[in-house]
């Protein structure tokens, strides 16, 4: 893989759901040694720092079905700026979360550039929720709604050219927990998803061979890898707000991540739910960073 520039930027956001601590996930990953191991693969890498979020919600929180809201547009509105800049500035944007609703700000900043983007959604979940249909209010259980033009108009109207993701751009891996109108969205729309029975029917290789296939034959501008740690089982990634068990095993998440290197087709990532408190050791965070080396170049001999 050739040499990339590289600028991190750390969401401390966990106003997206309603377990604290994933507000220090973009910490634990830095302290894992991100910079280093993507330095050590020979990549210019810049940390931009952290999107700023305030510690205290500012609102009593009146919309029960969309939890602290402008919170969360805040933060996203600030995170899709960063990310348009540094895209074009020509450098690779790798975003550390946080909760999953990060994504919506990744997305609205990588859409000001790209104009047929593929996403790559690996998960437990789908992630694609409105205040309709969310069992919880959790924003963090609605990005992939969102990005696709469903949903609160405070959070859509941060796609402000409306050039929202096209469903048959996006890919799901690794779901094994979708709600019914989550559901209801994926068979209206017609998106891929490969769940965990799929990973267990076909294998990982076969999984990764037809998503890379998928994306080419679609003709998309660019590729972002939206990683949720806990696609993977919990036994390798304890330290997760929403655990479901029956998940990607450590080698299935890392052959995965080595193909899409080999394949050269990734132009962005982040890595999320990461929640310190909840993990063993920051287990978790050390496993999210052998991953971004697997995606960014490292080999195994
Ligand atoms: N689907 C459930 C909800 O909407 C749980 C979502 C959990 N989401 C994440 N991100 N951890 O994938 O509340
Ligand atoms: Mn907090
Ligand atoms: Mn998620
Ligand atoms: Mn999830």
């Amino acid at each position: 893989m050739g040499e990339l520039k590289i600028s991190i930027v750390g969401v401390p956001l966990d106003y997206g759901q309603s377990r604290r601590g994933v507000d220090m996930g973009p910490s634990a990953i830095r302290y894992a040694g991100a910079v280093e191991r993507l330095q050590a693969l020979g990549h210019h890498v810049r940390d931009e720092g952290d999107i700023h979020v305030s510690a205290v919600e500012n609102k009593p929180n009146l919309e029960e079905r969309l939890k602290n809201l402008e919170e969360v547009v805040k933060a996203n509105k600030a995170l899709a700026k960063k990310v348009d800049e540094i895209v074009k500035e020509g450098r690779f944007p790798l975003v550390l979360g946080g909760d999953h609703s990060i994504a919506i700000g990744t997305l609205a900043g990588l859409t000001e550039t790209y104009q047929n983007l593929g996403v790559i959604w690996f998960d437990a979940h789908a992630d694609m929720n409105t205040a309709e249909t969310s069992p919880s209010g959790n924003i963090h259980g609605m990005p992939l709604a969102v990005s696709m033009g469903y949903g609160h108009e405070h959070l859509t109207a941060l796609f402000q050219q409306r050039n929202f993701i096209k469903p048959e751009n996006l890919i799901i891996i690794g779901a094994r927990s979708i709600d019914p109108g989550e559901r209801h969205f994926i068979q209206k729309l017609g998106i891929k998803v490969f769940t965990m029975h799929e990973i267990d029917k076909y294998g990982m290789a076969v999984v990764m061979e037809q998503t890379i296939a998928h994306l080419k034959e679609r003709d998309v501008d660019g590729v972002h890898l939206s990683l949720d740690l806990d696609g993977l089982d919990p036994l390798y990634t304890p330290g997760v707000g929403t655990p479901v068990d029956g998940g990607m095993t450590y080698r299935e998440s890392h052959l995965a991540l080595e193909m899409l290197q080999q394949s050269q087709c990734i132009t962005s990532a982040e890595f999320v739910e990461v929640n310190p408190i909840l993990d063993e050791k920051n287990k978790t965070a050390d496993v999210a960073v052998t991953l971004m080396g697997s995606l960014l170049g490292e080999t195994l001999i």
